[in-house]
């Protein structure tokens, strides 16, 4: 039987958490995850770790089937793939940055400036589509240094926090992109290759929906039930168990985490006590 062969970034910022994923998934490697490549003990893949930069390619050519990396690698290297998931970890944008000195009057900023960045292909069509005449100048790392050092007035780089810019006497002026880690995947993958990655995303979704999601009890009077209800849509709708306590009730549902402090309010004002939040490992929807 064939294995589903997935691409990871060998050491960076994407590692830690596309090991993690896998293990979320339930996929255990034998040999620990620290060589080029190994198999699951579990699970029909084989994963491969590599530079983040050749992983379009790879997936391309189908050295592996599946990769995971950042989106802007993915617009940069503009190889005939598909983007499969959006993962939701390594959340960064792509900026345009000027000394921080100098007023921003709009993108005409930038005609005729020399603009450093490790992403020229992303660049230049967004130059392009904007009808902005600028030189691009490429350089593999350390982009945020090239104003200072004389080698270009403004850079086109990776932002998280925004605090190296601001370490190097920059400001950002324009986002250009926002990114985060997805699956690539070859366009052209075997049926048997196919099935194994619907599984794989099957099980993907599930920690990726545990993870979006609180699992809430609480106690609650008779009468303030219908008022909770509707504060808690839940999956279906709540749960609702009677307590020893005459009259009184204890509810279980499902909260998303990005709503989770307004609901809680929302609850106690409503009557609700005794609140338990906790953390939910798999959700299959
Ligand atoms: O060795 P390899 O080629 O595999 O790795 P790499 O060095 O090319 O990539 P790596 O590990 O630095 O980043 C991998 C991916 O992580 C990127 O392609 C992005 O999709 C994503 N990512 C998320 C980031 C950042 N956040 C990030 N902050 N990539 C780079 N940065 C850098 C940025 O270049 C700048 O130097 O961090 C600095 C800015 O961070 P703040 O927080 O100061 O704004
Ligand atoms: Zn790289």
């Amino acid at each position: 039987m064939s294995e589903l062969k997935i691409a990871i970034q060998k050491s960076g910022r994407l590692s830690e958490n596309s090991k993690k994923l896998l293990e979320e998934c339930g996929i255990k490697f034998s040999n620990g995850i620290s060589v080029l490549k190994t198999t699951a003990q579990n699970f029909p893949v084989e994963v491969l770790f590599l530079r983040d930069d050749d992983i379009p390619q790879y997936v391309e050519q189908q050295v592996a089937d599946i990769g995971i990396l950042g989106e802007n690698m993915v617009y940069e290297k503009n190889k005939d793939v598909n983007i499969i998931e959006q993962l939701g970890f390594a959340q960064c944008r792509l900026s345009l940055a000027i000394p921080k000195e100098e007023t921003y009057p709009g993108l005409g900023y930038f005609i005729n400036k020399k603009v450093a960045t490790s992403y020229p292909k992303i660049l230049s069509d967004f130059f392009k589509k904007n009808k902005i005449t600028a030189e691009i100048e490429e350089i593999s790392g350390s982009v945020e240094i090239a104003p200072g050092i004389g080698l270009a007035d403004a850079v086109c780089d990776i932002v998280s926090s925004g605090s190296t810019l601001l370490t190097n006497g920059l400001h950002e002026v324009e986002t250009i992109l926002k990114s985060q880690a997805v699956i690539i995947g070859n366009k052209n993958l075997s049926r048997e290759k196919q099935e194994i990655l619907t599984s794989f995303l099957f099980r993907i979704r599930a920690v990726k929906n545990a993870k979006e999601n609180k699992y809430i009890l609480l106690n609650a009077p008779e009468s303030a039930i219908p008022k909770i209800c509707s504060i808690l849509p839940g999956m279906k709708s709540p749960t609702i168990l009677p307590l020893v306590e005459k009259g009184w009730y204890s509810l279980h549902s499902v909260v998303k985490e990005d709503e989770f402090w307004i609901r809680i309010n929302q609850l106690k004002e409503a009557g609700a006590e005794g609140i338990l939040v906790i953390p939910i490992e798999k959700m299959i929807l």
